[in-house]
């Protein structure tokens, strides 16, 4: 059994998403962001950074004692790890995969995010956008995003998947961080043909949509719009017939 600590996030939905994939058996603890549940002490001994996600493992491969493990690329790395799936075997197979995948831990999740994060949930960084400072600041986040996006439609019009020519792990990590696209600077995906091909695949996915579903209670107390932005509520009637198989 694994314990997973998550809220309504976009690296929680990786590790959510990776374990339905993965058809673990786990338990799901929300610890309300808004509410600083992250720093309890009981969550800081299992994550010094007091941030979501974080797993622990009670029946760890190979036996022994429980294993903690945070940073969302981390867990879904354990977790592919632990059951021999969503890596491709072969070294230039493995070597795209490890490409793209780092390539969205550490590029596409941080522009995407950033941007979400800067302008729309945490007040930390809420800029004004009527000053010159805050709009250089919003304009800067919202174009390094578009960018990204543009990026990973670039790399799906050469492979159907993120990792290669298989569902991957990439593609585990990639799809938490594409869902809130309307938060992100992307009010349409008519200029990404391949990023909507790829995107609707995935979010017919019964994983992805158990993996997103975790979590969303009703309690969040985001503002309405905000929570149905997040989620990219309504994205079927986006979808072209025909377009994902
Ligand atoms: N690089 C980390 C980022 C984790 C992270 O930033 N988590 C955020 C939510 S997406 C969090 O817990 N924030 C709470 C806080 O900073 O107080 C990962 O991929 O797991």
């Amino acid at each position: 059994m694994i314990d997973f600590y998550g809220f309504i996030t976009t690296m929680s939905w990786r590790v959510g998403i990776a374990l339905e994939e993965l058809g673990l058996a786990y338990r799901f603890h929300s610890l309300h962001l808004g509410r600083g549940e992250q720093r309890a002490p009981e969550h800081a001994a299992r994550n010094p950074m007091q941030k979501v996600p974080v797993i622990v493992d009670h029946a760890p491969k190979g036996g022994g004692t429980g294993i903690t493990v945070f940073e969302s690329g981390g867990i879904i790395l354990y977790l592919a790890e632990k059951t021999d799936r969503l890596i491709p075997t072969g070294t230039r197979e493995r070597a795209e995969f490890w490409t793209w995948f780092f390539w969205i831990i550490a590029s596409y999740g941080q522009d995407v995010g950033l941007c979400g994060a800067a302008f729309h949930r945490d007040p930390r960084y809420r800029l004004d956008k009527q000053t010159d400072y805050g709009r250089t600041t919003y304009e800067f986040f919202t174009e390094a995003s578009i960018a990204a996006h543009h990026k990973l439609d670039a790399r799906l019009a050469e492979r159907e998947y993120v990792g290669g020519r298989e569902f991957s792990l990439a593609d585990v990590a990639a799809i938490g961080s594409t869902v809130p696209l309307r938060l992100h600077g992307i009010e349409s995906l008519d200029g990404l043909p391949n990023l909507a091909r790829w995107y609707e695949q995935m979010r017919k996915r019964p994983a992805v949509a158990k993996g997103l579903a975790l979590g969303r209670d009703g309690r969040s107390g985001l503002p309405a719009d905000y929570e149905a932005a997040l989620f990219d509520d309504g994205w079927e009637t986006r979808a072209k017939p025909g377009r994902a198989s």
